[in-house]
């Protein structure tokens, strides 16, 4: 049988259930990566799982979104991330090595393995024909106890790249073309694998840019082939031992197929709030821009930085525009140095910007009032950008450096020839930042500063909820309104009592006040509830509130998941179920075990007098879990 990339890893990688779409399968996971702001509850949860060592094949911390540390709370976390990852056998890169995607597609990333990170882009990993998925902090801590991990098997989406791109068009403006095509919805309960001829014209890192946006699909993970390309980024890399090659075979099946002739697509911008909410460059043309961010997970490799360096030689900066650059990781910063384009980048008046992720979560850089900030970014959810008004738009780089030296948005094709980059035959290799884990783990002492609380665990599942609708919001909620990014808000993430006040915030400032006055309560949601990033903080804070079920019309994957593990019920209704209730009405649900079983409940609405049906969709092992009260609890279980 002739069968896609995905098929080969997956099987090659399958150790419970069948390869049938709908199923659930339970994947081994060779690789995982943390980052420090999901990581301190990631470990925590490891060490509570109560294993001595790490049992992957690799797993590797990383220090990259918690850097402004304008208090101790976050060089803590550090601290504890360096000596947990000691004691497990993890290595440790540390803060100021680079954004975690950008640093694991350079030293780790190896094609044909399977990726489990506690962050949403870990899909970049896709670039180099890994399967690399998002995940809640406890589905890592767990897989690196060894676990499986679990996944529905997900419809194959095929897109058949042709062509070539033009000159000033990049990578971004392809999976800004898909978003445009398909929405944040679009890849939902799917992996996007990408296959043809088109292919073979886009380097690792152009890969790795759309593999990493296809979390703004929605889609479980994206994925390239592995071919000469890859090879030759492995041995630049000094890792050609690392290399495979891997293709679907000819004429393979996949669910669905759409076609994207490269040698079409143009410079693209999604305007605020939204990833797809995209128009060409061109519309756009014009319009004032405050400032420009060049870097984060998706558009800071080395032929980014050095094609930015190139348009901003011997020119200035608009007088009007702020423009902050940060380089992906060391090694490129330090290339940068070398060659002397980091002079270009420092002449144009650029602000350069540490190896992290910077602006992109709202860590600095927060623009003015109102403004207009345009990013090379993945994400423009309202607030991001730390300024509550700004209205964030994303562009390729090129798009991006050209409207930082006109101070308006501009089509890059109208500045004539674009700067020509070649991708290194060998990149700078220095690995002094990555720590090993310890030769001997016994004798070291883990580091706990104050802010760092115990992980929460759910009392047992009722057998009825007695509920209060403390807030009803509509389609695409993210993870960002539900438990806020920021500089205020990031140190906050290994204290969940501190953090919880916070959810909402931005939505409903009462929210976290009446939640804990009328606990337990539910919220109600349109589509895609939950949508954006991994943060497992997003379920656990507003069950620390006392949210014991959130009733939306749909989820979003890795949101859906956290929510079953930490034992709030994830209730699917019909949208007029959705539209016929009112904040504050009191819900009753009877039967929760029986409900569970059965994947349905009848919920009461005692304030409008009206009953209606709530649906779960969860595989056994999920149902377990919310037996359980989570999956901590479950694990336990199991255990004993
Ligand atoms: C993001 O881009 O939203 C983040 C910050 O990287 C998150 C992880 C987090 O909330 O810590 C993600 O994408 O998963
Ligand atoms: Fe960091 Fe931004 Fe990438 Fe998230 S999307 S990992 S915050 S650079």
């Amino acid at each position: 049988m002739k069968s896609t990339l995905v098929e080969k890893i997956l099987k090659a990688h399958l150790v419970e259930g069948k390869l049938t779409p709908g199923a659930e399968i339970g994947i081994r996971v060779d690789q995982t990566l943390t980052q420090d702001a999901t990581g301190t509850m990631t470990y925590l949860q490891l060490e509570a799982i109560g294993i001595d060592r790490v049992r992957t094949e690799l797993s590797v911390s990383y220090v990259d979104h918690n850097t402004l540390q304008s208090g101790f709370q976050n060089a803590d976390d550090h601290r504890y991330l360096q000596s947990v990852a000691a004691g497990y056998g993890v290595y440790f890169s540390r803060p100021g090595n680079g954004i975690c995607h950008q640093v694991h597609l350079e030293r780790f990333g190896i094609p044909g393995k399977t990726l489990l990170g506690s962050d949403s882009h870990t899909t970049t990993g896709g670039g180099l024909g890994m399967i690399a998925i998002g995940a809640g902090g406890l589905d890592v801590a767990v897989a690196m106890a060894g676990a499986p991990y679990y996944i529905t098997v997900p419809q194959l989406l095929g897109v058949k790249l042709t062509g070539e791109l033009s000159p000033w068009v990049s990578a971004k403006d392809v999976i800004l073309t898909l978003l445009k095509r398909l929405s944040v919805n679009g890849g939902v309960g799917k992996i996007v694998e990408y296959f043809d001829s088109g292919v073979e014209s886009l380097t690792v890192p152009e890969r790795a840019t759309i593999t990493n946006m296809g979390a703004e699909l929605g889609a479980t993970t994206s994925i390239f082939p592995s071919d000469e390309r890859t090879r030759e980024f492995l041995a630049a890399q000094q890792r050609e031992g690392d290399w495979v090659p891997l293709q679907a075979d000819a004429g393979a099946q996949y669910d669905e197929i759409i076609e994207l002739d490269l040698s079409a697509v143009e410079p693209m911008i999604a305007m605020p709030h939204s990833p797809d909410n995209v128009v060409p460059v061109s519309d756009l043309a014009g319009k004032q821009v405050d400032q420009v961010c060049i870097g984060s997970c998706t558009n800071s490799s080395y032929k980014d930085m050095m094609t930015v360096a190139g348009m901003l030689e011997g020119k200035t900066v608009h007088a009007g525009t702020d423009l902050m650059i940060s380089p992906g990781s060391r090694q490129i910063l330090t290339m940068l140095a070398d060659n002397g384009a980091l002079s270009d980048i420092i002449g144009a008046g650029a602000r350069l910007l540490e190896s992290a992720c910077g602006p992109c979560l709202g860590q600095g850089a927060a623009p003015q009032s109102g403004a207009v900030t345009l990013r090379s970014f993945n994400r423009n959810f309202e607030a991001r950008s730390g300024t509550a008004d700004a209205g964030i738009y994303l562009a390729s780089p090129e798009t991006c450096a050209a409207s930082a030296l006109t101070g308006a948005i501009t089509d890059p094709r109208t500045l004539g020839r674009p700067p020509q980059i070649e991708m290194p035959h060998r990149f700078t290799i220095d690995d002094s930042m990555i720590l090993p884990p310890a030769d001997k783990p016994e004798a070291v002492e883990v580091y706990r500063g104050p802010n760092i609380k115990p992980a929460p665990r759910r009392e047992p599942m009722q057998d009825s909820l007695q509920l209060t609708l403390l807030l009803k919001v509509g389609d695409n909620i993210t993870t960002d309104h539900i438990s806020p990014a920021g500089a205020a808000f990031l140190p906050l993430r290994s204290n969940l009592p501190a953090l919880a006040q916070h959810v909402f915030e931005g939505v409903d400032p009462t929210f976290a006040r009446r939640a804990l006055e009328f606990a337990p309560g539910a919220i109600s949601g349109g589509q895609n509830y939950g949508q954006g990033s991994s943060r497992e903080h997003a379920a656990m804070a507003p069950l620390h509130l006392g949210v014991r079920a959130v009733l939306a019309v749909s989820f979003a994957r890795i949101h859906h998941a956290n929510l079953v593990n930490f034992g709030i019920l994830p209730l699917l209704i019909a949208q007029a179920d959705h539209d016929a209730l009112s904040g504050g009405d009191s819900l009753l649900i009877e039967g929760i075990p029986q409900g569970i079983g059965a994947r349905k409940f009848t919920v009461k609405n005692q304030s409008s007098g009206e009953d209606f049906e709530a649906r779960l969709e969860v595989t056994d092992r999920q149902a377990s879990i919310l037996q359980a009260g989570g999956l901590l609890n479950y694990v336990g279980e199991q255990a004993d």
